[in-house]
Formats: C-alpha cells, structure tokens, sequence
C-alpha cells in the first residue's frame, strides 16, 4: 500500500508538473495566453483595408529584464503567407517583411516615432539587428522562424521598467494576401522555453477574431498614473457584436463599435481605483449569423493624446470586476 501511495505521490506531481508548466512558458507568447486571440495579420500592401488591415503594418516590442544575461530568439509562428492560416485574396502573392531592431530609437516611451502610430513619423529607428521577408514558403508553413541569437544588450535600456526593449516591425511589402503569425519569445532556437518577467505590447493592435460564436478575444492596456479618461479607436470591426471594457470598477462598458473599413472612437472615463493596473477590453461577437474571417485594429490613448500600451500578459493580472454589493453581503450579522 504504501508503494502504490507514493507512485500515485509521483504521478500526481509530474501531473501537476504537466499542468503548470505551460501555464508559465504560454506566458511568454504572443498573443498572450490571457488575450485569447488566434494570431496577429498583417495584409500586403496592395491590399484593401476592408479586409481589415488600416495600414498593412504591425509593431511590437519585447522587454527583457536586465538580470537576464543569456541570448534569447523572438520567434514567430507562420511567417510564410501560403498554406496554412493565411488569408489568401486571388493567389497567394504577398511578401511580407520582419525586422528587429535593438539600439538608441527602439524604445518608444523615449522615442515617441518609434510607436509607429503617427504617420509621417519613422517608426524603423533604432539598429537594424535582423531582417527577413517571407512569401509563400512550405518550410515556414504551420512551422517557426527564429530571429537570433540576440544578445539582451543590443536592446535599447529603459531605466523605469529595468529591461533591455526590442521592436519588431512587420511590412507587408508587396502583394493584397493577409499574413497571419504568432510570436513566441524563447530562450531557446527551436523549442518554447519563456523568460521570467518578459513581456511584449504594442500601441496599435491588429489582429484576427476566432471564427466561432462563443470564443472571447481580450487586449489589456495599462492605465498609468495620471490618467483620467481614455479614448478608444477601433477599425473594421463589421458590426461583429459588442466590445466591452472592464476592470475592477466596471462591470463592462460597451463602447462604440465600427462597421466596414471606418474608424470609430469614443471616450471612457478612468476612476482613481482602475489606475496602476489594467483595463479588460473584450471583444465578444455577434450571435446568429457568424462574421467569418474578423480582422480588427484598436488603439487607445489618454487624455493627453498619448498612447497606450498594450501587454501581451496584463500588468498586475487580468483585473476582476469587484461588485459593489458584495460590500454590504460581508457585513457582519446582527
Ligand atoms: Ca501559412
Ligand atoms: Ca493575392
Ligand atoms: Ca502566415
Ligand atoms: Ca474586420
């Protein structure tokens, strides 16, 4: 009895082991685990931008915590467009180009043209570290990439947050198809291993719905100090149900939402509890008839007309609405 007790002991910890390892490493990818969105797109430039795409562009940035001094690999899931999960228009034509850059000009909370949402504006600055464009290519189909190894000193070092910054840039160079791809940021060439206390965002966020009814896509963006109120823009959007925010103090918001090919705005209002930590934008679609193929792009911005951030693993965790009559239920009795 007592051998079959501890086999079962093992068992039940490699078990548990199987379980909360993922749970770790999935952390790291990006999308982010939480944000339940299937895969960022980026359609050729020769494309139109009812498909979803406003400006056949994407840029994230990667942070590595500066105690972490091994080389590590940004790799990206489907780089090819052909095959599987792209979006093919006519046949499949596109080319689309990623970058990494490290160096003075990658961070942009210093530098601003580097967020890439202002138009004009040259979001390429910094050091250009690796570069490849993809077009349709079996061996990158369904498979990984990786761009590396990259040393986490050829990063731009942000004082604040204590990390080396990366930006990748993604171009659709030529071509009208929609390339469809993940990220995976990895200590290692050819396996997902994360590290501890990176992260990734970016400040405009194109990405791709699930094409089913019931499956929730969420973006986190963090609400600094000093915020007040936030604007929210959301494109293309095809009428595809509700977007609704929430957070501690919101129970979910619905804000407005665009149809085809139109940018949409509307304010929301930040309560002093909701700051230093993130807000919970939910992208939940419309049921009956489904909308097949969603593409969408959000971008947020203060008060002031600076943008927001957007992290692939909420900072502070995934904000919890905490119901104001659940004050009362605690009282004690009489
Ligand atoms: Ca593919
Ligand atoms: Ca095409
Ligand atoms: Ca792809
Ligand atoms: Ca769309």
């Amino acid at each position: 009895m007592k051998f079959e007790s501890s086999i079962y002991k093992i068992l039940f910890i490699i078990f548990l082991t199987r379980i909360l390892i993922p749970v770790q490493v999935s952390s790291q990818a990006v999308p982010g685990k939480d944000e339940n969105i299937p895969f960022l797109v980026t359609f050729g430039k020769e494309g139109k931008v009812s498909w979803g795409d406003d400006d056949f562009n994407q840029i994230f940035f990667f942070s590595i915590p500066k105690d972490f001094n091994q080389q590590f690999f940004i790799r990206v899931f489907d780089p090819d467009c052909g095959g599987e999960h792209d979006e093919i228009q006519g046949d499949f034509n596109s080319k689309t180009m990623f970058s990494v850059y490290g160096g003075k000009g990658a961070d942009p909370e210093v530098h601003e043209e580097s967020r890439g949402i202002d138009k004009g504006l040259n979001y390429k600055a910094g050091n250009l570290l690796a570069s490849r464009v993809f077009g349709t290519e079996a061996r990158y189909d369904n498979k990984y990439y990786s761009f590396g190894p990259l040393n986490p000193t050829e990063g731009e070092f942000n004082m604040k947050w204590n990390s080396y910054i990366f930006k990748v840039v993604i171009e659709g160079i030529a071509g009208d198809d929609g390339n469809l791809y993940r990220f995976f940021l990895s200590r290692d060439a050819n396996s997902n291993l994360a590290i501890e206390g990176a992260n990734a965002f970016t400040y405009e966020y194109t990405f791709r719905m699930w094409n089913d009814f019931k499956s929730i896509a969420h973006i986190y963006p963090y609400i600094d100090t000093g915020i007040v109120s936030i604007k929210q823009s959301n494109f293309d959007w095809d009428e595809d149900g509700t977007i609704l925010v929430v957070s501690r103090y919101k129970r979910g918001i619905k804000v407005d939402i665009s149809n085809e090919a139109n940018w949409i705005n509307s304010q929301i209002p930040i309560e002093p509890a909701e700051v230093n930590s993130s807000l919970d934008f939910q992208f939940h679609k419309r049921q009956g008839e489904l909308v097949k193929n969603n593409n969408v792009v959000i971008r947020l911005e203060n008060q002031r007309g600076d943008a927001l951030k957007f992290y692939s693993s909420p900072i502070g965790g995934v904000p919890v609405y905490i119901p104001k009559t659940n004050v009362s239920k605690i009282e004690p009795k009489k």
